[in-house]
């Protein structure tokens, strides 16, 4: 038999037994507490540790800022927003980084409010809007951009279009008028989606993005959502980072996810101090153009040029164009890996079947790019229109 509670205070005792149970049950809820405290206290140092794997590479792997080189931009903002204590440990890198990255941003706003010049396109939104924000010039106008969304949004979401309504979610909230705030919340309610589709298969920058736009909305029911994509970025890293995190654009995407922070927080950022000039040298160098396909043409500048040391191949084109008795020039495009080279002495390659081979003279092929290539004193380099 049972024992019977015994009555106190009008009211039936605990029996021994549920006294236990009630003992057992706390016991099993602190565990739970505990256990959940440990769990996410694990998590978050894991999160750290990534974030900083991610900014030591990012900062020992991608060159020097020059206004061709948007992916030093979104590195830049990528590392600042993901780690802002970046600044103080890594200082002397992420200097390096910063030169003059601001003033340039200001003063491409500044002759082309769109950023549509060649150098900025590529559906570069992400420097886009972070410019904008940056600059404060809040009332450049994005609603060109919702017509893009308006027009993509009905078809079936593709992650290219997961991407493009996570970008039109940040800069219709950035905007934060009566309009972009709708679109906006359409924006996201697309990305929410397709983070929640089970089958969904975005890679870590489109769950870098998704997770930015959500974050960035500030709307809490997106929650899960976040959490969601975070945890995907994390497991899709695992053993990749030192791969994934050299590329500008894949820090920019990826960080500020995880340190839940988007590309809007650019502006809480205080400017930062400038670095100092670099001193300059003379450069001695030939530069040849070589054109046997559309104008059969042959030219030759021997040039003494004033470039900071350590100048890349682009810095002594620039100053070779620069020199007002020089008639040489050139014009890229940006590319995955920097700066390609399409137009030299007005010559333009025909983008189908030719391109501009570099070489070292008299015939050595050059295995880098203009600005990854650093000429040395006296060197000779010849541009030729070549066939593929
Ligand atoms: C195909 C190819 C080319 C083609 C591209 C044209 C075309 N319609 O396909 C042509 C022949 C033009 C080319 C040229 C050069 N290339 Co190339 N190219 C490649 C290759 C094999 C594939 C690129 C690609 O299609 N990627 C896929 C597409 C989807 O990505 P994408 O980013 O949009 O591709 C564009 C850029 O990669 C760009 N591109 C191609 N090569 C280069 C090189 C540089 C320096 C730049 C800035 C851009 C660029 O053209 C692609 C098409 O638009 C890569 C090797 C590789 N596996 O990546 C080498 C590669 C990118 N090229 C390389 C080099 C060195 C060159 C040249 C500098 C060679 C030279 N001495 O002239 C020139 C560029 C000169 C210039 N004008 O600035 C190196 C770059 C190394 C580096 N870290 O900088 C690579 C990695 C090969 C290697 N391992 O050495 N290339």
């Amino acid at each position: 038999m049972e024992k019977q509670g015994k009555v106190k205070n009008g009211q039936m005792a605990p029996t021994e037994k549920e006294g236990e149970k009630h003992v057992v049950r706390n016991m099993a809820i602190i565990l739970l507490i505990v256990a959940v405290a440990i769990a996410i206290a694990i998590a978050m140092i894991v999160y750290i540790a990534v974030i900083k794997e991610c900014v030591q590479v990012s900062l020992s792997s991608t060159p020097e800022w020059s206004p061709y080189r948007i992916d030093t931009a979104e590195a830049i903002i990528g590392v600042t927003l993901g780690y802002p204590k970046a600044y103080e440990e890594y200082r002397y890198e992420y200097q390096a980084k910063l030169y003059n990255m601001n003033i340039d941003l200001l003063a491409a706003l500044g002759n082309d409010s769109e950023l549509s010049s060649v150098t900025w396109s590529l559906g570069k939104l992400a420097q886009y809007i972070s410019g904008i924000v940056v600059s404060c010039q809040h009332a450049i106008t994005v609603m060109s951009i919702q017509p893009q969304y308006n027009t993509h949004h009905n078809r079936s979401i593709q992650p290219y279009y997961n991407n493009e309504a996570s970008m039109i979610t940040m800069a219709c909230t950035c905007l934060n008028t009566e309009t972009s705030s709708y679109a906006a919340q359409a924006a996201a309610d697309v990305v929410w989606r397709e983070i929640m589709n089970e089958n969904n298969t975005l890679n870590e920058y489109s769950l870098g993005l998704a997770a930015q736009a959500l974050i960035a909305t500030k709307n809490e029911t997106f929650r899960h959502g976040i959490a969601k994509s975070q945890m995907g970025i994390i497991s899709k890293l695992q053993g990749k980072i030192p791969e994934i995190m050299k590329k500008g654009a894949a820090v920019s995407q990826i960080l500020p996810a995880l340190a839940n922070s988007s590309f809007l927080d650019i502006e809480i950022h205080p400017p930062l101090p400038g670095v100092p000039v670099t001193a300059n040298w003379t450069l001695n160098i030939t530069i040849g153009v070589e054109d046997p396909i559309l104008t059969n043409t042959t030219r030759q500048w021997n040039s003494s040029l004033l470039v900071p040391s350590n100048a890349t191949l682009l810095q002594a084109m620039e100053a070779l164009q620069n020199e007002a008795s020089s008639n040489f020039s050139f014009d890229t495009v940006p590319t995955s890996f920097g700066p390609m080279v399409i137009t030299v002495y007005g010559i333009t390659r025909n983008e189908t079947n030719m391109y501009w081979r570099i070489m070292k003279a008299p015939d050595i092929p050059l295995q880098t790019g203009i600005a990854d290539t650093y000429p040395q004193n006296n060197d000779h380099y010849i541009f030729k229109l070549t066939s593929f």
